[in-house]
């Protein structure tokens, strides 16, 4: 089995073995075999009694050393990786809020409202009565219900989470008492229930992580529409996307993680300092290129190319044509460091919460953004003039991208067909089968999958059977970069119905050719669109979540914030497959409740199946019954009726 579903990505491979340059592959070859404990989730380092694990086959300890047996343990163990996925995207939407705030205030002249339109929709959305005041009034109050959201100490849900669901998905969460209030106090939540000695209930201790997850959510609510207010809600956009998008003739500086915060002002920045670069030999002037979910947040709002997404992000490197790697927060590999000293490049780190020994900290924040993205962007510019050409070697791959796919854009394209009823188009098709269901394919890659494979060959079993498809994150990286997001692909991909439908709404969107059979809808917190978008046609047919003919799949998961996603996704009401079984393995218990238990109360739940073709199998599966059940599909053909 290869490393990469893209081989093009091989000879970068193989040129980091000729350098005797390790990569994530081989780290994980080094890595095995790997504690088996710890894939099972029955290993406890909870208390300094221990570590201690239990056996789960043998005649070995059934319970800790202080009597905590494997559900405990397991539940304990999953729920804090669902409070560290929390933490992480909640903090995201946390720093924007206070950037909102800070702009709303005038303490800030590096950002300010760019969408003034979104932020009067947030405004309406969160119940803010915007009669009478500025701009800057109404940017404080969407920014204060916002924060809010982190410290609430009534008992009353979150903004975000009351105003963004079904009528009746919130009723079912407050019956079951996860309908989050406080996103902070979720997470400290946690971790005093799971502290040695308190919460031994595994079922009372995995509905605390659904209610923590949920946090996850409201942050993501958060995160994407605040940027959006400050930076533009996207559009559709034409891009390019995998490793050939780094350009021999310029100063490349990829950007890195997952914030826009400091992305965005890179881009404006190196606008501003093109002549430079060319003065120094870059004919092609500042070539930025995006890697993981900062890279979809440029490129979703300012078409900046797609380098790579998570798995290959060291490759970047190996190119040898990349000057600097700036890097904000979460899923930036502390390997970059040690590869970026074998090469001319330099690392970034900007945020004082995530710096990399062997990196260069210049820290970003609404002060001093400009000038010290000046200082970068300069360092970047010096350093193209010690490019080892000898040591250049970038695959020639690159494909074309179709982005930007929000719900409002969506909405407005549809708003074409059906001015009054924008949503009915859609509704329609679904309802005759030409769409016959919507999977939403989001996280990462994991080095134990081959890198992109699951996505694309799930993707094309879904569209062959004429499913569509969105996709954020890794996954929306995954297709970026492998041909899915481009017309070609719909007429290669798109089952006869589906290849009409996206054609007739190309043609309406004015492109001509047929809109890809693969929505981009952006970063991983960028989740939250899709579920915009479900709850509209959730509203517009009048039922909830769960009975739409929507699934959402993360087949090659691997973050902390894969979990906390996929236990949100599954909480409000969705069917989430995943490619691999999270460190739940020790405790059935555990098992049975993330999957039926959870259909039980909820209608979402978890569905795990390695074998991609199976998978997309079980997700056709599901949307046939969802349909079935609809009524919108024959149980069988009318002959086999009796
Ligand atoms: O937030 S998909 S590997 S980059 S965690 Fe990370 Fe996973 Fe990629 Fe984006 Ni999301
Ligand atoms: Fe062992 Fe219990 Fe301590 Fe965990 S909390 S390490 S099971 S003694």
């Amino acid at each position: 089995m290869g490393n990469c579903y893209d081989t093009s990505n091989n000879c970068l491979i193989n040129k980091a073995h000729d350098e005797n340059i390790d990569l994530v592959w081989d780290r994980y070859e080094k890595m095995k075999p790997q504690c088996g404990f710890g894939e099972m989730g029955i290993c406890c380092r909870i208390c300094l009694k221990g570590p201690c694990r239990i056996d789960p086959y043998g005649d070995g300890p059934k319970e800790g050393i202080c009597g905590a047996d494997a559900d405990t343990i397991v539940a304990r163990n999953l729920v804090r990786m669902i409070a560290s996925g929390t933490a992480s995207h909640s903090l995201h939407g946390k720093e924007i809020a206070k950037t909102l705030l800070h702009v709303a205030k005038g303490e800030t002249d590096n950002y300010k409202v760019k969408d003034i339109r979104k932020l009067k929709n947030i405004a309406e959305k969160l119940n803010i009565d915007t009669e009478g005041k500025t701009i800057n009034q109404i940017t404080e109050e969407v920014a204060m219900a916002s924060l809010m959201d982190y410290s609430r100490l009534e008992n009353t849900p979150c903004n975000w989470l009351s105003n963004t669901l079904t009528k009746s998905r919130l009723k079912k969460l407050t019956d079951l008492g996860v309908a989050l209030n406080n996103i902070e106090s979720s997470v400290t939540d946690i971790m005093s229930r799971t502290h040695m000695g308190t919460d031994a209930d595994a079922i009372n201790i995995l509905l605390a992580g659904l209610k923590c997850a949920l946090g996850d959510y409201v942050g993501m609510q958060i995160s994407t529409n605040l940027s959006d207010t400050l930076f533009g809600t996207p559009e559709p956009i034409i891009s390019e996307s995998n490793l050939g998008v780094i350009n021999e003739n310029a100063v490349n500086i990829a950007v890195h993680g997952h914030n826009p915060l400091l992305s965005e002002i890179i881009v404006d920045v190196a606008d501003e300092m093109e002549e430079e670069a060319i003065k120094a030999g870059a004919k092609d002037g500042i070539n930025i290129v995006g890697v993981c979910c900062t890279g979809n947040e440029v490129l979703l709002r300012r078409g900046i190319p797609l380098a790579t997404n998570f798995l290959s992000q060291e490759l970047a490197i190996l190119t040898g044509a990349l000057e600097a790697m700036v890097v904000d927060v979460q899923c930036i590999m502390p390997s970059l460091a040690k590869i970026a000293s074998c090469y001319h490049t330099e690392l970034f780190t900007t945020m004082p919460d995530a710096k990399i020994s062997g990196a260069t900290h210049i820290e970003l924040n609404e002060k001093n953004s400009v000038e010290n993205a000046r200082v970068i962007i300069k360092k970047a510019i010096e350093k193209y003039k010690m490019r080892d050409k000898n040591k250049v070697l970038i695959p020639k791959r690159k494909s074309k991208v179709i982005a930007g796919f929000s719900t409002e854009s969506i909405i407005k394209l549809l708003s074409k067909i059906d001015k009054e009823r924008p949503l009915k188009p859609i509704i329609d098709n679904i309802v005759n089968g030409n769409i016959k269901g919507v999977v939403l394919f989001a996280g990462c890659n994991n080095v134990k999958i081959m890198q992109d494979n699951n996505f694309v060959t799930m993707a094309k079993k879904l569209l062959d059977n004429n499913i569509l498809i969105l996709a954020t994150g890794c996954a929306a990286g995954a297709y970026a970069k492998n041909e899915l997001m481009n017309s070609e692909a719909t007429f290669k991909y798109a089952g006869e119905k589906l290849k009409e439908v996206l054609t007739l709404l190309g043609k309406e969107a004015g492109l001509d050719v047929p809109l890809p059979p693969v929505l981009h809808m952006g970063s991983c917190v960028d989740n939250s669109r899709g579920v915009d978008l479900a709850v509209a046609l959730a509203n517009e047919l009048g039922v909830d979540l769960d009975q739409l003919p929507l699934v959402a799949s993360a087949p090659e998961l691997m973050s902390e914030k894969a979990i906390s996603i996929g236990t949100w996704v599954a909480t409000i009401g969705l069917p989430v497959h995943i490619g691999m079984l999270p460190p739940v393995g020790g405790s059935q218990l555990t098992i049975d409740v993330l999957t039926s238990k959870l259909k039980e109360l909820l209608g979402g739940y978890f569905i795990v199946e390695e074998n991609p073709i199976k998978a997309a199998n079980k997700l056709i599966g599901i949307i046939k019954e969802k349909r079935v059940d609809l009524g919108i599909e024959p149980t069988a053909k009318p002959s086999e009726v009796v």
